[in-house]
């Protein structure tokens, strides 16, 4: 549940470096506090906050903001809704239909940060993707980080190279999710996390080096993941010496 690659390493060759994958190790404590961040009150209240469909009609915010972009139907709402899975009364919807999320979904943790889900690209979404979200990612001063997600029984597609590419030509820090683990045998998962490791490794800078995986349905991943973005939009400071 904490760390999904844990699972996986058995059938990885003795000859493969681990250590890519296991850069981000907060320690229980670091996690513990990420959660109290994710839990709402009335001091720090975790709501949905408004929605844009053009960048002019973003709100202006003063606290760090992460996003989340992917091909459609990659489950970048599922992930919100399950790092939000402790607040129930945040409604964040998903869909089986791809194309689902038409405008940029802003909601935020208390003053804490900002979450903003976008609408997919690759599949019936490329206007809104091109006229919504590469502005936001071009002209958004307090995004600390971008979460790109892909679906680890698909693995890199061609559309998921084009955003890659764009965070490296903006030089902007991104991270890739790998989402739906649940859903794929540990064979080809791994086939396609290594071919993504290699991507990130030999042809970006600005992407973080190790892939995150999650299941948004049982999951997998979501504690960490949480802890990952408290801790890069500074709401907890770690308090070992992980690598980040
Ligand atoms: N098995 C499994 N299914 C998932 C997971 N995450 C999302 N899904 C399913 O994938 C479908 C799409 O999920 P969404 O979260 O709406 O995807 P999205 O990326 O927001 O899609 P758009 O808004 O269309 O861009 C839904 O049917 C989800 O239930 C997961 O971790 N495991
Ligand atoms: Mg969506």
């Amino acid at each position: 549940m904490l760390y999904p690659f844990s699972v996986l390493e058995p059938y990885l060759d003795r000859s493969v470096d681990r250590t890519p994958f296991q850069l981000f190790h907060p320690s229980v404590e670091d996690m513990v506090k990420a959660e109290k961040i994710f839990c709402s009150s009335p001091s720090h209240r975790i709501e949905y906050y408004t929605s844009a469909e053009r960048m002019e009609h973003a709100p202006t915010l003063q606290q760090p903001e992460v996003c989340f972009i992917g091909r459609s139907n990659v489950g970048k709402s599922s992930l919100i809704r399950a790092l939000f899975a402790l607040t129930p009364e945040v409604k964040v919807r998903v869909s089986k239909t791809p194309g689902h999320t038409k405008k940029m979904n802003f909601y935020r943790v208390g003053r804490a940060f900002t979450m903003v889900d976008m609408p997919g690209y690759g599949y019936k979404a490329p206007k809104d993707f091109v006229e919504m979200v590469t502005p936001y990612l071009y002209t958004r001063k307090n995004l600390v980080r971008t979460f790109l997600l892909v679906d680890g029984g698909v693995g890199l597609q061609d559309s998921d190279l084009d955003a890659m590419e764009m965070c490296e030509d903006i030089r902007h820090p991104y991270v890739i999710v790998v989402t739906k683990i649940d859903k794929c045998g540990p064979g080809a998962l791994l086939t396609n996390l290594l071919t993504l490791q290699n991507v990130v490794k030999t042809q970006t800078s600005c992407c973080f080096p190790q892939l995150f995986l999650v299941s948004s349905l049982h999951f997998q991943g979501i504690y960490l993941q949480r802890c990952f973005m408290c801790h890069l939009t500074g709401s907890v400071r770690l308090t070992d010496t992980c690598q980040t």
